[in-house]
């Protein structure tokens, strides 16, 4: 027996086995080694289950590699099992699963667990106490699988003034926990991660989209702070996983196929609007999270953190790119293309009509529970000046923030987001879903999401059931801001 028939016969072990228990049985002497070996495409297949019980179920090596993001463009980086996006760790709802980590690098590192319900000693996050995985040394990492849906992982390093680490790097693949409930009612799944390479500190903040003037600003002060802004994080290089625009293979379909596209934001400093030429996408879940109202949509915006699953109708033969709104951003690579078969013209790039992003569109209008407790958070900038970095404030005082947030298990808490500054937040939330509330004024029920873009001089309410006891890490998901300052730590009592 080769060691391909062994995975597949791992599998049809656990299959056999039902949803409950993933444990696969195999005689100890029919056990895999781990063998050096060709390295399958990291989207092509799950890493495989390994057989026995102790052995990892996934292994993850952190080190330097290098992506050739198009022709002669080849950048050095720091990435998962030599993998960018690293590789697509599948597992089921309800499945007790060791990932053994290595680092190769002369760093401590922290791999956390984006969107799941995990202890804080596993999350990934120092500021809960989870310990480092050594320069040079191994960790597992072992948790229950939950909840279901698209979920992440990526490196949780502070990275400061050190554009090399942290979310900066390769450090970020997809994590899928299936519940055994999916239709299938599609013809393909893509995986889509949206990343910036070799970033550097400018002023110029041509990366940032302006604010809509049309946006109520319900937090905007009667006397915007009037400092210079301080450097911030722009990049010249873009690519969707690993390849830039056209350079990579593209998305090939057949015209009546619906193809399920699973839209990670990986990158340590933008949000993205994307849009596919021609074509809408149907919204089914945010953050994995199923919504009440999948709405058609031309355009996704999508933070640091975020991820959008959408389902396209292939009804429109062509070339077509799938690429950012902002043509700067699209020319230096954000971007794929989508080939119908027997066709071969140049892809082919329309501008979406003009339309708004709102997650109110995909809630209901269910009342809430009225919470047990309503905790105010007033988000500010501290202008760094032309040669500064700025410094963000949680209630007046940057990160730490020991005591000021004490949760009572059961109780619901009504968080409201007040962003005073001019930029825009995707806050993200560690180790449990909020619900949202209000944005802008605007009222919903139904959005469930670990991370939540509050608007420039904008206000958003979610709601937090406090069910997951331990240490909890909030925080802004641009590095830059995290790590100067815009965090807080939440326990409980
Ligand atoms: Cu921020």
């Amino acid at each position: 027996m080769n060691r391909r028939d062994f995975v597949r016969l791992g599998w049809a072990t656990v299959i056999a086995t039902g949803a409950g228990k993933l444990r696969p049985v195999l005689p100890r002497s029919l056990a895999p080694r781990q063998v050096p070996g060709p390295v399958p495409h990291p989207m092509a297949t799950p890493m495989e289950l390994k057989a026995t019980g102790r052995a990892a179920d996934f292994t993850l090596r952190i080190a330097p590699t290098m992506v050739e993001l198009a022709p002669q463009v080849v950048i050095s980086t720091i990435g998962y099992s030599d993998k960018v996006p690293g590789p697509l760790l599948r597992m089921r709802e309800g499945q007790l699963v060791t990932v053994e980590v290595a680092n190769d690098t002369d760093v401590p590192e922290y791999v956390h667990w984006h969107g799941l319900f995990v202890p804080s000693e596993v999350d990934g996050a120092e500021e809960e106490g989870t310990p480092p995985v050594a320069p040079h040394g191994r960790r597992r990492y072992q948790f229950v699988a939950k909840p279901a849906g698209s979920r992440w992982y990526h490196s949780h390093t502070a990275a400061m003034m050190d554009l090399h680490r942290g979310s900066y790097t390769g450090q970020f693949g997809f994590l899928m926990i299936d519940s055994g409930n999916d239709p299938g009612l599609y013809d393909q799944e893509v995986f889509l991660a949206l990343h910036e390479w070799e970033p550097y500190l400018t002023t110029m903040d041509q990366d940032e989209m302006a604010a809509d003037p049309g946006d109520p600003m319900p937090e905007k002060p009667a006397n915007p702070d009037q400092r210079p802004n301080g450097l911030e994080v722009g990049a010249p290089l873009y690519s969707i996983n690993d390849k830039m625009l056209g350079a990579g293979d593209p998305i090939r379909v057949k015209p009546g196929q619906r193809v399920l596209m699973h839209l990670l934001n990986a990158s340590a400093s933008q949000i993205h609007r994307l849009a596919l030429s021609g074509h809408k996408f149907q919204v089914v879940a945010l953050d994995g999270n199923p919504v009440p109202s999948p709405q058609l949509v031309s355009v996704i915006e999508i933070a640091p953190g975020e991820r959008v699953d959408a389902m396209v109708e292939m009804n429109q033969p062509g070339v077509w790119i799938l690429g950012e709104l902002r043509d700067v951003a699209r020319s230096s690579g954000m971007g794929i293309v989508v080939e119908y078969a027997d066709q071969q013209q140049r892809a082919t790039w329309l501008p979406p009509p003009n339309a708004r992003w709102d997650y109110t569109v995909f809630g209901t209008a269910a009342p809430h529970p009225a919470p047990d407790q309503t905790v105010d958070m007033v988000l500010e900038k501290v202008p760094g000046g032309p040669n500064g970095i700025n410094h963000w404030l949680v209630n007046g005082k940057e990160y730490p923030h020991e005591r000021e947030f004490v949760l009572r298990q059961g109780r619901r808490y009504r968080l409201v987001f007040h962003n005073r500054s001019d930029d825009s937040h995707p806050l993200h939330m560690h180790r449990h879903l909020f619900e949202l509330v209000e944005l802008n004024g605007k009222p919903t029920a139904g959005v469930k999401k670990d991370t939540v873009i509050v608007p420039a001089f904008g206000r958003a309410a979610v709601d937090l059931v406090a069910d997951q006891p331990g240490l909890t890490l909030f925080h802004c998901h641009i590095q830059q801001h995290m790590d100067f300052g815009f965090m807080a730590l939440l326990r409980y009592a």
